[in-house]
């Protein structure tokens, strides 16, 4: 066993007997109340989920095991020379709840080195599919395609494991799913948008650095927005569409391949992580309709009015959860202002920045008008010439594995069992308001007979 792996069983057993303790003292106390809204409106706000690596705080933004984005900064191991965090370090946190040294970092993107093989039918169900298919889809394929190298599933169909043996063969799934991903990513790029002049993983690079390298991006501070990015991207809490459909799949045991693929599906939607080429889409649009360069204040403000009356949200702006400006997208700004403060497009996304919240408020019924991730990360990308906004998700998916996959061994690890909330009718709730209408009248009406 790897000490990781070690390490990780150690750290498990630990919890899962403090959760039995806490659910053996307190399994009955209540938590909170769901009202009807919260039944119709997406159970905003209703606690039904646990989630160990990351917690969102909807005024300070998100917490990876309770360490904040500017934190990480400064406190997760770097590469040589480099100022940003090593997404290896974000992930051993994740897992194990504890800073890793420089030592354990290297040892991970080593690991991952070695377990980063794609099977040739995983480019080979890529290369079936028609060049013009988004690249989400082509991602979310080749995903499905390796399913075929799950260990979980082989295990579990051999009949051979038990309930005690599950996490074990999750964390083989999930160390190789993470290891293989930017090799099937970077494909997908070079395929659909180089002519499929495809560029060999170096394995002396970080993980990150060696996603970039096979992109085609080599350039230092290229690979520092890769480790930037690929670490603010990771993990957002559980109840996030993603997040909680690796978790839901993978409740059914369900392989980590199978769930995080469903997890991939949700990222692609338009109001989860799709937003960002939503984003610099509505962006150039705007630039193209007021005659290119950099737009005024009220050129802005007319054109977001504009897209506003047309019945669409502006992209990059609002959250289920925060109220306040995304921590990823001050990250994001921080890094633009070290490394590229003259952009224009950057510049505009500052400028936006300035135009769009006081419009957002004035409408009345946006919770949170600030920015989210996703307002920023497309004008980082184009600046370093990786303009083709359809792959951005795909960036956000491979991130997004580091914390999704670390969770589903802790699902594992601490037997979660399968997800399976209450549903019900309009009809249903109906009789129930009225059953508690009743009630209250037959209360008040026994009351005043008494006195
Ligand atoms: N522009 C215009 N209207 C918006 C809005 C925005 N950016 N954000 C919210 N609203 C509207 C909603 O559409 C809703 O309108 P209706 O009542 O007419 O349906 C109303 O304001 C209340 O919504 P809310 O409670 O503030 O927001 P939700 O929790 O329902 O939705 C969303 C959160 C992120 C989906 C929403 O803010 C949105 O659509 N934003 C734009 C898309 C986007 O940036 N998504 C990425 C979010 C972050 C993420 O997951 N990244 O991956």
């Amino acid at each position: 066993m790897s000490t990781l792996k070690e390490k990780f069983k150690a750290k498990a057993d630990e919890q899962a007997a403090r959760v039995r303790k806490l659910m053996q003292e307190y399994g009955h106390t209540k938590i909170g109340e769901i009202t009807l809204s919260q039944v119709y409106q997406g159970m905003r706000g209703v606690i039904g989920l646990v989630t160990e690596t990351s917690l969102l705080d909807p005024n300070e933004g998100i917490r990876f095991r309770g360490y904040s984005i500017p934190q990480l900064r400064k406190q997760l191991p770097k590469a040589p020379g480099g100022h940003e965090p090593l997404p290896e370090g974000l992930f051993y946190l994740m897992l194990l709840g504890e800073l890793p040294t420089e030592q354990d970092v290297i040892d991970m993107s080593n690991a991952w080195g070695r377990r980063s093989h794609v099977p040739n039918h995983v480019f080979d169900a890529i290369d079936a599919l028609p060049l013009s298919t988004h690249p989400m889809t082509m991602f979310t394929i080749g995903i499905m395609a390796m399913q075929t190298e799950s260990r979980f599933a082989k295990a579990y169909a051999s009949g051979k494991i038990g309930k005690a043996d599950y996490w074990d063969y999750t964390f083989e799934d999930a160390m190789n799913l993470i290891a293989r991903l930017p090799r099937i990513a970077a494909y997908i790029y070079r395929r659909k948008y180089k002519g499929g002049d495809n560029i060999q993983p170096d394995h002396s690079l970080d993980w990150a650095a060696n996603f970039a390298h096979m992109l085609g991006y080599d350039d230092e501070s290229f690979y520092e927005l890769m480790r930037l990015y690929m670490t603010i991207h990771a993990d957002h809490e559980g109840g996030n569409v993603s997040a909680h459909t690796v978790h839901l799949v993978g409740s059914a045991l369900s392989d980590p391949y199978l769930a995080f693929s469903a997890g991939m599906n949700g990222l692609a939607g338009p109001l989860h992580g799709l937003a960002n080429q939503e984003v610099i889409k509505w962006i150039k649009n705007m630039q193209q309709e007021l005659g290119g360069g950099l737009p005024g204040k009220e050129q802005i403000a007319a054109f977001v009015h504009k897209t506003l009356s047309e019945g669409k949200v502006i992209p990059g702006y609002g959250h289920a959860v925060l109220r306040q400006t995304d921590p990823r997208f001050l990250a994001q700004m921080d890094f633009a202002k070290k490394h590229l403060p003259d952009d224009e497009l950057v510049n505009l996304v500052w400028r936006i920045y300035e135009v769009v919240p006081p419009i957002l408020q004035e409408l009345g019924k946006v919770k949170n008008p600030w920015p989210n991730v996703d307002a920023h990360s497309g004008a980082l990308l184009e600046h370093y010439g990786l303009v083709e906004y359809e792959f951005y998700t795909v960036l956000f998916g491979v991130s997004r594995s580091l914390g999704v996959l670390a969770s589903l061994c802790w699902d594992r690890a601490l037997g979660l069992p399968i997800e399976r909330p209450k549903s019900v009718t309009t009809e249903w709730l109906e009789q129930f308001v009225k059953g508690q209408l009743q009630s209250v009248e037959h209360s008040t009406h026994a009351g005043s007979e008494e006195s």
